[in-house]
């Protein structure tokens, strides 16, 4: 199984993607996730000519035997509280040429969410607009031949301080949904962090999903919040875990979300703390002989 992390994790200490790059595949990650996360007004991606830049990205990944297996659309507030919607709808749609000019196969686009939407109200009103969204989306997925991924999610509740579920906290909806949408550029990255968070066992919520988990988002915490620490720095069980992606016959990659690992570190020890990360997933990968 191909091992993986997002590639914010050394730049600070290796500043601009095109030189960190060899320092993930000098580590020995076989993949990488681009996130467009924070992209939005001002972005690379809405200026003429960001495609040299993609592809300039792309030469350096091949050149280093690196592939960005999968990509992170940007994210995007509660419908009606986002105040670069059409900024960040455009940025969505470009993603998917951005993904053609990579290689990349999957592209996670979380659903979008409402405030009067936690604790599962309002689902088939909000399942209603998720498939518009997602349908709104899929031209583009089809032209570039792209895999929309689907997140689950969870929510804050300012009311009893907590966290709580929301849009696909519920890993049926997501199934649900990919059944209304019938077709095959849609799958599911399940993230084990969000997951944990809501109390839920992450290894049930594979075995939920079966074949239409694609990608994973791994990462471990508390139970107390989306702390995006590598396996093993939190609560869950990751023996269960690994079984149950062999089990469901799991053939994607292993991608860690662990941004927290090296965020608030000094910059000169981001190195190792991508290099730990790199340790353990690849630990638990050839532990659970996969
Ligand atoms: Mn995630």
């Amino acid at each position: 199984m191909k091992i993986g992390v997002g590639l914010t994790m050394m730049d600070r200490q290796y500043p601009g993607y095109l030189d960190s790059l060899v320092k993930y595949s000098e580590i020995g990650y076989d993949v990488l996730d681009y996130s467009m996360y924070s992209e939005g007004e001002g972005s690379i991606f809405l200026q003429d000519g960001w495609q040299a830049y993609a592809e300039k990205l792309r030469e350096v990944a091949d050149k280093h035997n690196l592939w960005f297996a999968q990509m992170h659309s940007p994210g995007m507030g509660p419908v009606g509280r986002e105040p670069m919607e059409e900024v960040k709808l455009e940025l969505t749609k470009r993603a998917f040429e951005f993904c053609s000019i990579l290689g990349t196969k999957h592209l996670v686009v979380h659903p979008r969410m409402f405030t009067d939407g936690i604790y599962g109200q309002n689902q088939e009103r909000i399942l209603e607009y998720n498939l518009q969204f997602y349908g709104s989306l899929l031209p583009y997925a089809r032209k570039y031949n792209v895999t929309i991924g689907l997140e689950n999610m969870f929510a804050w509740d300012p009311q009893k301080r907590q966290y709580c579920p929301t849009t696909f906290s519920d890993v049926e909806e997501m199934l649900e949904c990919i059944r209304r949408l019938g077709d095959e550029h849609v799958a599911v990255c399940f993230d084990t962090g969000h997951y944990n968070v809501l109390g839920k066992n992450p290894a049930e919520g594979v075995r939920i999903l079966g074949d239409k988990l694609e990608l994973l988002h791994v990462h471990d915490n508390f139970g107390n919040g989306d702390h995006h620490l590598a396996p093993g720095y939190g609560t869950i069980n990751w023996t269960e875990f690994m079984q149950a992606l062999k089990d469901v016959g799991y053939k994607g990659t292993f991608t860690a979300e662990a941004e927290s690992m090296s965020r608030k570190l000094p910059a000169a020890a981001e190195y190792d703390a991508a290099k730990l990360t790199y340790s353990i997933l690849k630990a638990l990968v050839e532990e659970a002989g996969m």
